[in-house]
């Protein structure tokens, strides 16, 4: 018995040892990357399919599964309409949610509007200068009389080419993950950041964590069988503490059910993870896609 025990750990540490000296071998080969890689991106492909399947709920176990020690799949199910939909920015509301969320981020007003502004001088189709925005004669002074598109962004990496989007990097490296160009249009409660619940809803800070913490359910992570899918907008109202008319002039934009699905896929092959994402559509006979990437 005693001799088993040891045979066995004895095995173990060489299974230990090898991968080590595998993993920390200097200059890997170029194939044998690109191989790791083929092979968390056929992962992460596999979690679009169980995501797809109609028996599988959100926040279901077979959404996180590992096969063997090397290989694991990790899927949420989200909304889109959980991100700030930023060709929607020719509408005053939504410019005053934004910079309310910059200023969240650590912005101060004024830097925080010459961005929202030039963001909606980008995409609006004329050239008059909101207050603090920019349009033609701005970016010509920088050498790109091209700039701005006056349409909708494409993508969000355009975003970046906007007067004041520097300063919004700067303070959130991650702004991308609170933006969408392929949204309804609409910020799902359901799905969205506590601090874009608060610059859309003009909400506390406080409600807008509780609200968040109610949709976590009890384990308090997002993504699982036990979270929170609010249907009842009385009941969001009542939660985040808004008044009859602080309500009306927000109702329009927002939802509790995108109709924009989100799904993130992320395969993992020894160290090496590949995350996926695939946005769709629900129409009649199931879901269409309408855009995938690498994240
Ligand atoms: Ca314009
Ligand atoms: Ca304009």
């Amino acid at each position: 018995m005693a001799l088993l025990l040891v045979l066995v750990t004895v095995m173990a540490l060489v299974l230990i040892i090898g991968t080590l000296w595998e993993t920390c071998q200097p200059g890997w080969e170029e194939s044998d990357l690109g191989r790791v890689r083929y092979k968390a991106g056929l992962l992460a492909e596999s979690g679009f399919a169980l995501a797809m399947h109609p028996d599988i709920e959100p926040g279901d176990v077979a959404l996180r599964q590992g096969f063997g020690p090397e290989q694991e799949i990790r899927v949420l199910i989200t909304s889109e309409g959980g991100r700030i939909p930023v060709n929607r920015l020719t509408d005053e509301r939504w410019r005053v949610a934004l910079v309310e969320l910059f200023v969240l981020w650590g912005m101060d007003a004024a830097t925080a509007s010459i961005a929202t502004e030039s963001l909606a001088d980008w995409i609006d189709d004329d050239n008059e200068v909101l207050s603090n925005g920019a349009e033609n004669a701005f970016y010509s002074s920088l050498d790109r009389p091209e700039f701005p598109a006056n349409l909708p962004f494409t993508s969000l990496e355009q975003m970046l080419f906007v007067q004041g989007m520097d300063e919004v990097a700067r303070f959130q490296p991650m702004w991308r993950n609170y933006f969408t160009i392929h949204s309804d249009g609409l910020l799902d409660l359901n799905a969205a950041e506590w601090e874009a619940i608060v610059a859309v809803t003009g909400t506390t800070q406080d409600s807008a964590l509780n609200f968040v913490a109610v949709r976590n359910g009890d384990d308090g992570i997002r993504g699982t069988i036990d979270d929170y899918q609010f249907i009842d907008m009385g009941e969001v109202q009542a939660l985040l503490g808004l008044s009859e008319n602080e309500y009306a002039e927000i109702a329009d934009l927002i939802s509790l059910d995108s109709t924009v699905i989100r799904i993130e896929s992320e395969g993992r092959y020894g160290d090496f993870k590949e995350t996926r994402v695939l946005l769709a559509t629900e129409s009649g006979n199931g879901w269409s896609p309408l855009a995938r990437f690498r994240n």
